[in-house]
């Protein structure tokens, strides 16, 4: 039996949505009446929904009741849908197919880790949900990245240990996470700023063909 399992984080490292995210949010700022640009959207990357929000209006120095609040989370998600409606598989981001090709090869187990409330929808559009054995993603928690929590529900799906989980991460506050889960954290994306993670990669096709193996035979 294999004793490792594997979690996605979803935006950065499966597809990228961060994109349509800083369309929607910037229509929002635009509405709002000032600036969000790309080096802003930055900040979002990770974050959940509603902390994305507070951080946009801090930006702009906005101050809008809770009511407006709920609104504009709304009406962001549903432009933001929009984008996500038109996605097709051609949007998977170099190396992820390979890689969980890799994985059902070796029979090693992966789920979703995601904050995103949208993960099932944007795996479906993408042709890859039936591939993970669960989804835990913004439904499913009540404390976002950096709190552990979505992962270690994650390890629960696997019927894992915490230190028997590789994640796979392209934000701070993911790796985080996972480092605060135990398990062993994966950066993907600029190693300086992923300077925490156990490993770094630029992108998934760097992902070694034995990367998992040595895992395997560690953990036998
Ligand atoms: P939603 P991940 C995150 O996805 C995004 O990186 C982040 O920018 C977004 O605010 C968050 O999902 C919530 O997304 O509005 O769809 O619920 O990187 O955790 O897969
Ligand atoms: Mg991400």
């Amino acid at each position: 039996m294999n004793k490792i399992g594997v979690i996605f984080d979803l935006d950065g490292v499966i597809v990228d949505t961060a994109k349509y995210h800083f369309l929607a949010w910037k229509n929002l700022a635009d509405d709002l009446g000032f600036e969000f640009t790309e080096t802003h959207n930055e900040l979002l990357k990770g974050v959940s929904r509603v902390r994305s929000l507070e951080i946009l209006l801090d930006i702009g120095k906005v101050n809008i009741s809770e009511e407006k609040k709920q609104e504009y989370l709304i009406s962001k998600n549903e432009d933001y849908l929009q984008y996500i409606n038109k996605m097709g598989p051609e949007e998977i981001l170099p190396g992820a197919e390979k890689l969980l090709d890799t994985l059902d090869t070796l029979g090693i187990n992966y789920v979703l880790g995601s904050a995103s409330k949208n993960a099932p929808l944007i795996l479906k559009q993408v042709n890859l949900f039936h591939r993970f054995k669960g989804i835990v993603d913004g439904n499913s928690v009540s404390k976002a990245k950096p709190d552990p929590e979505v992962f270690l529900i994650g390890a629960k799906k696997l019927n894992l240990f915490p230190e028997q989980c590789i994640v796979f991460e392209d934000a701070i506050a993911g790796v985080e996470a996972a480092n605060k889960a135990n398990m062993t954290s994966i950066g993907i994306g600029d190693k300086e700023t992923l300077s925490e993670a156990d490993y770094n990669f630029n992108n998934l096709t760097e992902i070694p063909e034995n990367f998992f193996e040595n895992f395997l035979s560690d953990n036998n």
